[in-house]
Formats: structure tokens, sequence, C-alpha cells
């Protein structure tokens, strides 16, 4: 459930970019800040290591319309992928709100997106959240290269619920906003369903 501020007026959503490594989350995040008007953006904060600190990921936030009168803010973040890192994506998915899953389109990492489709599941459930209700969008990237898998392919493989999915050449900015605009309204319209619940029952 976002983090709601009655006093200050604001409502906060936790957005999480997650997918193998390598697949394009941080290429996503930067296409996406540089998009997005400066005065509606924080910082950018991408911390790329080799080492084996195991605290890192990417975030900004962003100040979006008001939703019955609550100013609304997102707070983006991508996890790192590789699996030895799964403390810190633990970390991060704690309170998520809504998930964009990056896919790499390309044939050899089909397993790699299994795995970690997975392992999100997994994370998802030790926090407590329902991932079949989780708002969650797909994005099918490295639509560019070669040996690619089609979409059908990929929907059989990663999209059992039949989730919204975008294909996408991160690298480029294609499908960047697509993607991100459609999670937003996902995290939107149930927030909108939650406060509506929340104000019929009188429960916060
Ligand atoms: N050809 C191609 N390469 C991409 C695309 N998106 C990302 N990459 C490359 O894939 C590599 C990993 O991307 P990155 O965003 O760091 O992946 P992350 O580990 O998921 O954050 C980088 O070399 C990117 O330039 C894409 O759409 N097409
Ligand atoms: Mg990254």
């Amino acid at each position: 459930m976002p983090i709601v501020n009655f006093r200050a007026r604001e409502i906060s959503c936790k957005l999480v970019y997650c997918g193998p490594s390598l697949g394009g989350k941080t290429t996503n995040i930067k296409a996406l800040y540089n998009m997005l008007p400066p005065e509606s953006r924080s910082d950018l904060r991408i911390i790329d290591t080799h080492d084996d600190r195991t605290l890192f990921f990417d975030f900004f936030s962003l100040s979006l319309a008001s939703v019955n009168g609550m100013q609304t803010k997102f707070l983006i973040y991508a996890v790192p992928g590789q699996a030895y890192y799964q403390v810190t994506r633990k970390m991060v998915l704690q309170g998520v709100d809504g998930v964009i899953f990056v896919a790499d389109s390309e044939r050899r990492r089909l397993e790699d997106n299994i795995a970690s489709l997975e392992d999100l599941k997994t994370l998802l459930s030790e926090h407590g959240h329902d991932y079949t209700t989780l708002p969650l969008v797909l994005q099918y990237n490295k639509r560019d290269l070669p040996d690619i898998l089609s979409t059908d392919e990929l929907n059989r493989a990663l999209n059992e619920l039949q989730r919204p999915w975008f294909e996408s050449v991160a690298t480029e900015g294609r499908g960047v906003q697509e993607t991100f605009r459609a999670a937003c309204s996902a995290v939107l319209t149930r927030l909108g369903a939650q406060l509506g619940a929340a104000t019929r029952t009188g429960r916060p």
C-alpha cells in the first residue's frame, strides 16, 4: 500500500524495475530520467559497481499530478539482477507498489528471465505481497538484436497472467515511456480503489 501522508497531502508510491542482470533496467531508468521535466525529478543515483559491495541500486523520485487533491510522488528503483544480490533485491522490494519486469528478449537469456521472475515471486511472497494482484507490467527489451524470441514465445514463458506488455529498445529510448506510463497507471488505479475502500470503511 502506498504511503499516505494526509498532513502533507502527499502519497508516495514505490515502483521497482526488476529482471535479469544486463537486461536493460539501468538503461530504462537513465532514458526515462532524461525524458522527464527537470523540475519534477530528483537527482538520479546510479551506483555501477564491479566489486562485491552488497548495497547498490538505481534510484530517483518523480512528482506527479495530484490525485484527489493529494500530491503523488513515485519512488523509482532498479534492483541489481545478479543472483548473489538477493539481499539487496529483497530490501528494495519491501513495500513495493508496482513492478516493471524488464526481460531480455535474446533467445539465450530465456532461462535467466524465468529464474529472475521466480526469484521475484519468492521475494514478493516473503514480504507478504500477492504476485497475482500486484500491479505489474512486462517489457520485452532488446528488440533490435538478431536472435530474439517472438513476443508470443515471451508471453508464453513469462506472462501467464496476461499483464500489459511492451516491446522496447531501451538504448534508443523506444518503449521506455510507454512501459513506465502503463505501470504508473496500474499503480494509480489500484491506489484509487484502495483509497475508495478506505473512505467507505473509515480505515486508512
Ligand atoms: N542492443 C541493445 N542493448 C541494450 C538494450 N538495452 C540495454 N542494452 C545494453 O545491455 C547492457 C546492460 O544494460 P543495463 O541497463 O546495464 O542492464 P541492467 O543490469 O538490467 O541494469 C548494456 O550494455 C546496455 O547498453 C537494447 O534495447 N538493445
Ligand atoms: Mg543495472
